[in-house]
């Protein structure tokens, strides 16, 4: 097989056979509920799993909707509360099937935490764990230095980053941040949760976080610089990892892979030493190892691709954020006011302080000091929750000029969207938590969009609904040759840029930006998983958990 082919195993997924688009998991009883009708109509009803109308009411007009083109209006069926399964209909057609009830989306969260579990390195998916996705142990064998090919590491462990083999630190420490912010905010939903994983004598996502912990610490130097990633040359084919036997290199360092290795262990050592003090301490020593080089080696040190290596760079334009990050979770761990001087001497980088992902950490760093439990700068907790207050107002904005609720603008579908839209919902749920603000609506709103209230009525997350995402660009779930995907994942989604060929011949010129999206293997731009776009999932359907309880 060619390297790059990928041969259809499966019949492509095609259009939605529903026509009125909600959230197909469902609504706890007391929120707000609503569907999306993308054609006029004055009625809808609701009916029950035999059919039966139990519910019905006028429509409200929203009008033309930009970033999908669909002129909208909305079925909202707040005050129904009666527990059970139904559907939307209107005009004669019908919504997927979803649920109202308590704990609607538990089911949702075990399976994108559950997701980790599937991308674990270096070991074999036991069927035990893993049922009919289980395969054997994958990369395991010693990897080459890139700079010195005569040194080999055992580098062995962590999470596949996506749909590639590859494992990137910085792609690595933010959603394992993510994850541990989740469980540090919400613990109440984590503490008992079990998503069947190897028994560990901890909660389950700290296990399951732990696994890419300890990867992580294994890409730390003994000089506390952190190497950048460790990747074949080239993307594997489409095998299963065990198959994937081509050298493994590890590359060189870049500042950002130092920061957010100090970053995350600074953050996890507390969190893990109720349940294994000597990993707490091992952690620690990592944040303290790394930040101090940070302090040593002030420049920016980018990571750009050796020429014939094909894998993900994750280079970046400056590493202000990650540093700011660094130092305010190494205040946050050990009270030295020198940290807290560090961070806040960053904040004037003009870097976002409400932003989560693989390049902008700011929001992370924001976090860290405000839950910092020492005495802080009264300004700086000001301004950073009010950057918190200031971003989840101007979201509301764009959430409620969208036909779908999505607080996005037509200019935010690009590579990942779904991320973005999931990472919007952790902001409000931040402001709300740090703020005492009320966007709890506005969060939930965003998790309706990424599980069916979008314009092609599709779940975004494989193997939830009745109609999902099934044909995502990862290599084993294309590889294992089963009908159904892995479930889990979050598929990258939208994109109005169409950044690979697959895109350009799939979506038709001119198709609005919400709408750039199709279920295909092949489109790494548009259906591929990552980590980082499942932990914000992770983290978002934690908060509406907790607030169900
Ligand atoms: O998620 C990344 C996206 O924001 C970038 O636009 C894109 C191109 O640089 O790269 C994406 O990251 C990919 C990474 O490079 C390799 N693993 C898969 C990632 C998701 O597509
Ligand atoms: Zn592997």
């Amino acid at each position: 097989m060619d390297r790059y082919e990928i041969k259809r195993s499966k019949e492509r997924t095609g259009s939605s056979p529903f026509s009125v688009f909600t959230d197909q998991a469902g609504f706890p009883a007391g929120n707000a509920k609503r569907a999306v009708i993308p054609f006029d109509c004055e009625y809808f009803e609701i009916t029950d799993r035999n059919g039966t109308t139990v519910f019905s009411g006028e429509t409200g007009q929203f009008g033309f909707d930009e970033a999908s083109g669909d002129t909208v209006c909305f079925a909202d069926f707040g005050k129904l509360t009666k527990k059970g399964e139904y559907r939307v209909k209107a005009g004669g057609k019908f919504s997927a099937l979803f649920k109202i009830g308590d704990n609607v989306y538990d089911g949702v969260l075990d399976s994108a935490l559950k997701a980790f579990y599937f991308l674990r390195c270096g070991c074999g998916l036991d069927e035990k764990f893993a049922g009919a996705w289980k395969h054997g142990k994958c990369h395991t064998a010693e990897a080459v230095l890139w700079e010195d090919n005569s040194v080999r590491l055992d580098v062995s462990g962590g999470w596949h980053d996506a749909g590639d083999y590859g494992r990137y630190v910085t792609a690595g420490a933010i959603a394992a941040a993510h994850l541990l912010y989740a469980y540090r905010l919400f613990p109440e939903v984590f503490r008992d949760r079990r998503v069947n994983i190897p028994e560990s004598g901890m909660p389950d996502i700290l296990a399951e976080v732990k696994y890419e912990l300890d990867w992580l610490l294994k890409m730390q130097k003994p000089d506390g610089s952190v190497y950048h990633k460790l990747t074949t040359l080239l993307h594997a084919p489409f095998v299963m990892p065990e198959h994937d036997t081509e050298t493994l290199y590890v590359f060189p360092v870049s500042s950002m892979a130092a920061a957010d290795l100090a970053a995350v262990c600074a953050l996890a050592s507390p969190i893990y030493r109720p349940f294994d003090p000597a990993f707490a301490e091992k952690l620690r020593t990592a944040a303290e190892l790394s930040a101090e080089w940070l302090i040593r080696n002030p420049g920016f040190i980018d990571f750009t691709n050796p020429e014939g290596c094909n894998t993900g760079a994750y280079g970046q334009w400056d590493d202000a954020s990650n540093r700011f990050w660094a130092f305010a979770e190494m205040f946050a761990l050990t009270g030295d006011g020198d940290y807290a001087d560090r961070a806040l001497a960053l904040t004037n980088k003009h870097f976002p302080l409400t932003e989560f992902g693989y390049t902008e950490t700011g929001g992370l760093g924001a976090l860290a000091y405000l839950l910092a439990p020492h005495e802080k700068d009264d300004a700086t907790v000001g301004k950073l929750k009010g950057e918190f207050t200031r971003t989840a107002g101007y979201l509301r904005g764009l959430s409620d000029k969208c036909g779908y609720g999505a607080a996005m603008s037509v200019r935010d579908f690009w590579w990942g969207s779904n991320m973005n839209v999931l990472k919007r919902g952790m902001i409000f749920a931040l402001s709300d938590i740090l703020c005492g603000t009320d966007n709890m609506e506005y969060a939930a709103r965003q998790l309706h969009y990424i599980l069916g209230t979008n314009p092609l009525g599709i779940s975004y997350i494989t193997g939830i609904g009745e109609y999902s995402a099934n044909q995502p660009h990862l290599r084993p779930a294309y590889a294992d040759g089963i009908d159904a995907s892995i479930p889990g994942f979050v598929v990258g989604g939208p994109n109005s840029g169409l950044s690979d060929q697959f895109a350009k011949e799939l979506i038709p010129p001119g198709t609005p930006p919400m709408k750039c999206y199709a279920d295909a293997a092949e489109s790494y731009s548009l259906n591929e998983i990552t980590i980082y776009w499942n932990s914000p999932a992770v983290f978002l359907l934690g908060y509406l958990c907790a607030c169900g309880r």
